[in-house]
């Protein structure tokens, strides 16, 4: 990829901190306060990591990757939701490279390997009159964390990275590899639209084809068979009886 003079900003001004109680809400803060694009906020732990729709992201101390970026794209509102696809390609591509982990990402901010969550993304947009204010990227990867890091009820459906290769990671190379692909997609992003980012996506969609029940904010439930992505970022979905709709939020079951 091309040189950029702009490059290397993502994590150049950083608040690292041993405990938070979440790097998006220490992020939101900052935002307000006027902090520069791409400035990282890190954690060692967080004591009410956040999931979206008010569910808890366990974050103990030790193994995991927890942080947020604060972003300012100058694009259309409509557009915003596609932040979260970006960070999912540039996680799954850096984790690829760095670490030879093949994950898959299952719409819109999941990253799995073999079906287990490794990586949970949380984006949130503030609009103002001109356009988003900002944005705050919020990335929770679990890098070393072993089976008793885990609640009962999340160990059975999460891995880490030091789980799937059977060796621990040293989470400042894998934290740099992500910062540098996130800055490399978003750039491409910000330039040429979502076309290449939607190409790159489809390779890692653990989705396409699948059965399926989406909820969104909107419509509640929807049944059917994910057969796409449209060009702006939205899942196309068609049902038994032939309706196709087509949703850039919410969440999905995987029903086979
Ligand atoms: C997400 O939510 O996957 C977004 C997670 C974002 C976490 C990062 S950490 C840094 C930043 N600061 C924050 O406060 N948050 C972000 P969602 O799709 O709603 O998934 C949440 C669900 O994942 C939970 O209900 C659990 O079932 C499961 N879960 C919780 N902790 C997990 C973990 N460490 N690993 C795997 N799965 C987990």
């Amino acid at each position: 990829m091309q040189a950029d003079k702009k490059r290397g900003i993502f994590g150049r001004t950083v608040y690292a901190y041993a405990l938070l109680d979440s790097t998006n809400v220490r992020a939101a803060e900052l935002a307000v306060q006027g902090a520069v694009e791409g400035t990282l906020v890190i954690t060692e732990r967080q004591s009410a990591g956040r999931g979206r729709m008010e569910r808890v992201w366990e974050s103990p101390a030790g193994g995991g990757l927890w942080f947020s970026l604060i972003l300012h794209p100058a694009v259309q509102p409509a557009h915003g939701a596609q932040l979260t696809l970006v960070a999912a390609v540039a996680i799954a591509t850096a984790l690829r490279e760095t670490t030879g982990i093949a994950c898959t990402i299952k719409w819109p901010n999941d990253l799995l390997v073999a079906g287990k969550k490794l990586c949970g993304i949380l984006s949130e947009m503030i609009l103002d009159e001109d356009g988003i204010a900002y944005a705050i990227i919020g990335i929770g990867i679990n890098v070393n964390l072993v089976k008793s890091d885990f609640s009962a009820e999340v160990a059975q459906a999460a891995t880490s990275v030091y789980l799937e290769t059977g060796r621990a990671w040293d989470k400042d190379v894998i934290l740099r590899e992500i910062l540098t692909a996130f800055e490399i997609w978003y750039g491409i992003w910000l330039e040429d639209g979502f076309a290449r980012i939607r190409v790159e996506w489809l390779k890692y969609s653990c989705s396409i084809g699948k059965s399926v029940t989406v909820k969104d904010d909107m419509r509640a439930f929807f049944s059917g068979i994910i057969v796409g992505m449209d060009t702006d970022g939205s899942l196309i979905v068609r049902s038994n009886d032939g309706i196709t709709e087509k949703f850039d939020c919410g969440e999905i079951d995987l029903t086979n």
